[in-house]
């Protein structure tokens, strides 16, 4: 069996089931774990003095090899282009979308060198599979290399509408080198419709839809895309989770210190709960709005009911990640000035990561999950949510159209993010909504999210990767690939 050769900016905590090992970590480490191979990136450190060396440490069938990055490598590539351009324009965001040419070419540059750093621990036969926006131009950088193997690449996060993308300036260079992989996979057909889009309209390229079922399922065979001389494969993959694991975990947890604790501080009220990284994509300036809303319409529901929020901060060294910080920080004291008594504070705000378990259990107590971004890829923890819950009396899902998730799980009230009123409107209906209705939403999306698990995605993404013909063809391309590769 080929080896597995996972590339990513961060490299998941090599400790299994850490506080960041959510659905994409765990479903890439359990599938390294089964054919045996290499995670690649960056190990977080911005180093001060050079040249960074790379670490390379075994744990059983896993080879983590991870590498620093000088100062401005970390400022041009990370900061600058992959988080002040790539993020907000991705997320629909050109208000805060930010260009520097120099960004751009010190982000072209890192992906060279990430890439270099690679070449001597490939294998002819590895299969290698890329993820995420930082590094759109990681398969044209082995290519240049002389490396011919089976190169994939997933986005977590959305595939902008041509209009959005064209605010970026390098759109062309961007869309080129990702036509470079042999396979693109994205979170959701709308995703993979407006990649197609740009293909066709934007860069005179061709595609050809197939859409004969591949085994007995329904999932259609990806497109085959003609562009800028290449020939590549297309589809959408949308990431799931666990739900049986997670299920487990918050039954476990249910009688943890954490539950009794927020128990306790709630007594009879109800409890709305969102967990999110605290990011201007998240929608949580309107979300805290749409709940101040609906303690303003709905009187009886002041001293019923109280809105935890967990966001520990990310990126905080850019100014949008300090100004939405402020911002939310404002809000949720206004609100609970407004609104608080005594013995009651509405909104609980918290800015810590919590573990996994701990974030379980809690969803379990939560009457009502409030996942609103404004744009997200997936969003996970939408789906955590859904599968913490007690099946005897589950909770409800108040989910924005906008996550990749609302287009698996329509048992959740779906929202517009924007929209305050249909926000609190969504909200007053899942608190009051009778146990049968609960009852049967949950199922149908425990459904959903038992077929299209964490396994399921990658294995599909896997078996696409596979059977695509690859830079020389067929089964040619393992054997091309020992030519240029040390070992
Ligand atoms: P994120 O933007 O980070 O991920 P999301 O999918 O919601 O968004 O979360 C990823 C994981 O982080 C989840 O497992 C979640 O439980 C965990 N997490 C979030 N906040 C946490 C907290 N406060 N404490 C502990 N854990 C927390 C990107 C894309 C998404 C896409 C994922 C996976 O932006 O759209 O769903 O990748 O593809």
């Amino acid at each position: 069996m080929s080896r597995l050769i996972i590339v990513s900016n961060r490299v998941a905590p090599i400790s299994e089931g850490g506080p960041a090992a959510g659905g994409l970590a765990v479903g890439v480490y359990d599938a390294l774990k089964e054919t045996g191979g290499m995670w690649f990136g960056w190990s977080g450190e911005v180093l001060t003095s050079g040249p960074p060396q790379i670490s390379v440490e075994e744990r059983g069938p896993v080879t983590f090899a991870t590498i620093g990055l000088m100062r401005r490598d970390y400022d041009q590539y990370y900061r600058g282009f992959s988080n002040a351009t790539l993020w907000p324009a991705f997320h629909y965001r050109a208000d805060l979308l930010q260009y520097d040419r120099h960004d751009f070419e010190g982000y072209c540059r890192v992906n060279a060198w990430l890439a270099q750093q690679l070449v001597p621990l490939l294998r002819a036969d590895d299969v290698i599979w890329v993820h995420d926006y930082h590094l759109i131009p990681f398969a044209q950088a082995l290519r240049a290399a002389g490396v011919k193997n089976r190169i994939g690449f997933f986005l977590h996060i959305p595939f902008p509408a041509s209009q959005v993308l064209l605010a970026v300036p390098p759109h062309r260079e961007l869309v080129e080198a990702l036509c470079s992989f042999d396979l693109l996979g994205f979170q959701t057909a709308p995703d993979l419709r407006a990649f197609c889009d740009y293909i066709v309209n934007e860069a005179n390229g061709t595609v050809e839809a197939s859409p004969q079922a591949l085994t007995a399922g329904t999932r259609p065979a990806p497109s085959t895309i003609k562009a800028f001389g290449r020939t590549l494969r297309a589809a959408a993959y949308p990431i799931g989770v666990y739900p049986d694991e997670i299920a487990e975990l918050a039954k476990s947890g249910e009688r943890g210190k954490p539950v009794r604790t927020m128990k306790a501080t709630l007594h009879a009220r109800k409890l709305i709960m969102s967990v999110d990284r605290l990011d201007y994509s998240k929608g949580l300036v309107e979300r805290f709005r749409a709940f101040e809303r609906l303690l303003e319409h709905t009187p009886s529901q002041r001293n019923k009911v109280s809105f935890l929020q967990i966001a520990p901060p990310t990126r905080a060294d850019l100014n949008a990640y300090q100004d939405i910080r402020l911002q939310l920080e404002g809000e949720s004291g206004r609100i609970n000035g407004r609104f608080a008594e005594l013995d009651w504070a509405p909104i609980l705000y918290i800015h810590r990561q919590y573990e996994r378990p701990v974030l379980a259990a809690l969803f379990r107590t939560a009457h009502v999950g409030y996942v609103t971004p404004l744009r997200d890829g997936m969003n996970l923890v939408a789906k955590e949510y859904v599968s913490a819950q007690d099946p005897e009396n589950p909770g409800v899902l108040v989910l924005s159209r906008f996550a990749g998730a609302a287009q698996e799980l329509d048992g959740a009230l779906i929202v517009n993010p924007v929209d305050i009123d249909g926000m609190a409107e969504a909200l007053a209906t899942a608190l009051s909504m009778p146990l049968a209705e609960r009852q049967a939403r949950y199922r149908d999306m425990m459904v959903q999210l038992r077929e299209n698990n964490v396994s399921v995605w990658r294995d599909n993404f896997m078996r696409d990767l596979q059977t695509t013909s690859g830079e020389t063809g067929g089964e040619d391309a393992a054997v091309a690939a020992g030519e240029g590769l040390a070992g």
